[in-house]
């Protein structure tokens, strides 16, 4: 259920936004305009002929990628994602650059692509570096793509650290690439008018279209363009001195708060501190998710202000295709988008219960007192159990066949947010976090309202790698967004504050990169050159427990069959096939099925453990199933699922962090059913739903189908991964590594924002509990002295 994404689709970066973008520089005499990463030390750069170029001419440019000998093969994505785009990939084999136009239309291994006539115009290889400068003939369009010469298009690059397998083959197949980014090539600053003398400027190695060039180590070439630049880059700039210069200065501002991290823990943070006048930058990794924050991947038959993330509906296509949302390096769902995952999820959003904050569940006795600042979340962001514009629900056929089986089990139906507290026999219709039929969440609510903030700055696709710290004082953030300072870092004021809200994953990651967390993952940093050339010496390390004690629900599914239900084709054709008028009434109103997701009912009920502890279980009820397993036929038009969650009152705690020196970040130990207790509660309930299948005619579980297998071993059975709920919280638990405050301990001016922060599950799913922990969190922050 894991799924690792690679170079993904990337939507047009808008205007608001801080995003990386091209810079000029000059390389071998050529004024390219691209991007000098710093991560990996590579350069892509590009020249194109000038504006008033017409026919063959207008459809090529110069480009080149100049890489450390430690990049075994390098990549660009002309239209910024991997899938359905021009690919050009080169690599060093014996001193001559190798390079290939490629096309995939999947996630696949790029194949080699026919159209394109590619001509190395200089090229070297020397002990630290290699060069290719390029010739690109028929490469501003490409099979159902091209390429915006005159605007500022997404482009994509890739690098490997291992050698593709047959190097001296431009056809050669190769692993998946290690790392890819991408910038905003700014192409209408691009044209130069010595276009022509650059091209004649170049060396004469063969023509083909795919093909190993010559390396032109001793060629100098470009006399001619020194005549028209300014700049004062040497005539033989194939040093690697001139292409690893940093390029134009950029000034970094200073910030007082730096939030990394634009889910619900930074926007609600964020909001608040600009609310209160604090200049604020909010670094996101990942891209737009909704149309307000500058999204457009809607479905084909949307228009594009209705995109994947605005419409509730087409939640369950989360989890097919191209998933580029979710985070590439977590071992585990997490969105790397605005919004986190809250652009991503289900929906379901339950005020928390008192329970959820009291000193029983870890916090301390300063934040039982939720109240005041969950009604800050929910008059914000009230839920809704009727989410489209029309007010009526659809696709509620397993509310009767849930109420038949819970009544007699003596469960009440009540609106489950009007009785937050209320989690012991009850029932009701699902409740979400979207409003007016779309998705809402944090975006649609504290993002809209901090964007509206002159104080308030937010860049996407950047990427904290640290903190940059002098023992307990923050000074600054370690980034790949060049546009924003020098190499990236990004400066505190003098009494300026970070705040970290990357999420369970993405928050443990940074502080063990900047020196913060146990000796076992510091050490994992240290093996990484990059990223061990940001530590602080090791006698400032602050070993803490980050990544340590998490929980997350265990839970799994039951399948049942009933002839009232409608499966809704399990979900399969709601992105590029769904019902017409499904999708009509969705366009035209906002209403019916597509302004919901799939969850339709939820229930809760108290259970007694072996150990005299009290412990909740929930089930949320969807038509539609993941997986059946059963000998028996059934009807798959009519099947529902019940995932049971076990919940608050769970002891099983496990382990996440860095899974190697190549710093992706999952699960270390599992943290479901680590106590027996817990497997024998969660199967205690499930038998008391299985017992009730009786209650209403017609009903027939099909998995567990009891014939092929019983509870005891399907629980038992149950694959660990399928046992995650994606509730991660635990991870920087306040007590442990943040103090009442939410600031890092022994450290002045390092706060956490996030999941993470919460010592134990909540009752339901954790949104709602996470954004009122929020509120209270930066209300804290902001009262603490010595801050900005
Ligand atoms: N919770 C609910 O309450 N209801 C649901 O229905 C529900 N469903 C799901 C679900 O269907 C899925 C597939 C997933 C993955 C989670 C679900 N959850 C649900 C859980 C809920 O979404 C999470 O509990 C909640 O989003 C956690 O919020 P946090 O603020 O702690 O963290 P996020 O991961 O949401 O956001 C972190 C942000 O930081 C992301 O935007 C990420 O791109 C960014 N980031 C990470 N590392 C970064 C870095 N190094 N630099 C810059 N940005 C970074
Ligand atoms: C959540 O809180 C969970 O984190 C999600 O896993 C869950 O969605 C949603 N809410 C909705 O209940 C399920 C999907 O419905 C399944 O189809 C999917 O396989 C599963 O998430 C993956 O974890």
């Amino acid at each position: 259920m894991v799924s690792i994404r690679s170079l993904f689709a990337v939507l047009p970066l808008l205007g608001a936004a801080l995003a990386q973008s091209s810079t000029s520089y000059t390389d071998s005499g050529i004024t390219f305009q691209g991007l000098q990463e710093p991560t990996h030390g590579v350069n892509y750069g590009f020249v194109f002929p000038p504006t008033t170029a017409t026919g063959a001419t207008a459809q090529e440019f110069i480009g080149e990628i100049v890489a450390p000998v430690n990049i075994k093969w390098a990549g660009l994505a002309l239209g910024g994602q991997m899938a359905n785009n021009l690919l050009i990939v080169a690599w060093p084999n014996n001193n001559q650059i190798v390079f290939s136009p490629r096309y995939a239309t999947d996630y696949i291994q790029p194949v080699v692509y026919a159209g394109p006539t590619i001509t190395t115009l200089q090229s070297s290889v020397n002990s630290t570096y290699w060069k290719w400068i390029f010739r690109c003939q028929n490469c501003t369009t490409w099979q159902g793509g091209s390429l915006n010469t005159n605007g500022g298009p997404v482009f994509a690059w890739v690098v490997a650290f291992s050698q593709v397998f047959t190097p001296s083959s431009a056809s050669s197949n190769f692993n998946e690439h290690d790392d890819f980014g991408f910038w905003g090539e700014i192409t209408q600053n691009a044209h130069s008018n010595n276009y022509n003398s650059y091209l004649t400027g170049g060396s004469s190695s063969t023509t083909t279209t795919t093909s190993t060039s010559k390396s032109t180590t001793t060629t100098t070439t470009t006399s001619t363009s020194k005549s028209t630049t300014t700049t004062t880059t040497t005539s033989t700039t194939k040093t690697t001195t001139s292409t690893t210069s940093t390029g134009p200065t950029v000034s970094a501002t200073p910030y007082d708060y730096i939030v990394v991290g634009g889910g619900p823990g930074g926007l609600v943070a964020a909001d608040r501190l600009t609310q209160n006048g604090k200049n604020v930058l909010l670094l996101e990794r990942g891209g737009p998710s909704t149309a307000e924050t500058g999204g457009n991947d809607a479905p084909p038959w949307a228009p594009s202000s209705l995109t994947r993330f605005d419409i509730p509906g087409e939640f369950q296509a989360m989890f097919s295709g191209n998933t580029y949302w979710f985070c590439r390096d977590v071992a585990s769902f997490a969105g790397c988008l605005i919004g986190g995952g809250t652009s991503i999820n289900g929906g379901l959003y339950w005020y928390p219960t008192d329970d959820d904050f009291s000193t029983a569940r870890g916090w301390p006795s300063s934040w039982t007192n939720h109240r005041p600042y969950t009604s800050l979340v929910t008059a914000r962001l009230p839920s809704t159990d009727a989410p489209g514009t029309d007010g009526k629900r659809y696709l509620e056929q397993t509310f009767p066949v849930i109420q038949q089986m819970l009544t007699p089990l003596g469960y009440s139906n009540i609106t489950i947010n009007s009785n937050p507290d209320q989690k012991d026999h009850v029932y009701g219709y699902s409740a979400y976090n979207f409003q007016g039929g779309k998705r809402a969440g944090p975006v649609a609510t504290y993002f809209r309202s901090a964007k509206t903030r002159s104080n308030f700055k937010y860049a996407y696709w950047t990427y904290v790698s640290a903190v940059q710290r002098n023992g307990a004082q923050i000074t600054g953030v370690y980034t790949n967004n060049t546009a924003l300072g020098p190499n990236g870092f990004i400066p505190l004021t003098a009494k300026g504050r970070v705040i970290l809200s990357a999420g369970s994953f993405g928050t443990p990651r940074i502080l063990f990169q900047s020196g913060i967390g146990p000796s076992d993952m510091i050490s994992l940093v240290e093996q990484n050159p990059t990223a061990a050339a940001l530590l602080p010496p090791s006698s400032q390390y602050i070993n803490l427990p980050a990544g340590e004690n998490v929980q997350d629900n265990p839970s799994i599914n039951l399948m049942f069959t009933h002839p009232s239900i409608d499966a809704y084709d399990n979900w399969a054709p709601i992105f590029a096939n769904p019902r017409p008028a499904d999708a009509a009434q969705y366009i035209q109103s906002q209403s019916g099925v597509f302004a919901g997701s799939s969850p339709k009912v939820n229930f809760w009920t108290a259970l007694g453990g072996s150990d005299g502890k009290t412990r909740y279980m929930q089930g949320t009820v969807r038509p539609g199933f993941d997986s059946v397993t059963t000998t028996q036929t059934y009807n798959a038009s009519q099947v529902f699922s019940i995932t049971l969650y076990l919940s608050t009152g769970i002891t099983s705690r496990g382990r996440i962090g860095l899974t190697s020196s190549q710093l992706g970040v999952g699960i270390l130990t599992g943290p479901w059913f680590t106590d027996p207790v817990d497997k024998a509660v969660l199967t205690q309930g499930a038998q008391t739903i299985i017992n009730a299948v009786g209650n209403v005619p017609g009903l027939k579980l099909i998995t567990p189908d009891l014939t092929s297998t019983n509870l005891n071993d399907y629980i038992n059975n149950y694959p660990p991964s399928n046992l995650n709920s994606n509730h991660w919280v635990g991870a920087c638990q306040i007590g442990a590594v943040v103090d009442a405050n939410v600031k890092v301990l022994n450290t002045n001016n390092l706060f956490i924002i996030d999941a993470s922060i919460i010592p134990a599950m909540p009752t339901g799913n954790p949104q709602g509990a996470l954004m009122s922990a929020a509120e209270q969190a930066i209300a804290k922050v902001l009262a603490l002295a010595g801050g900005p």
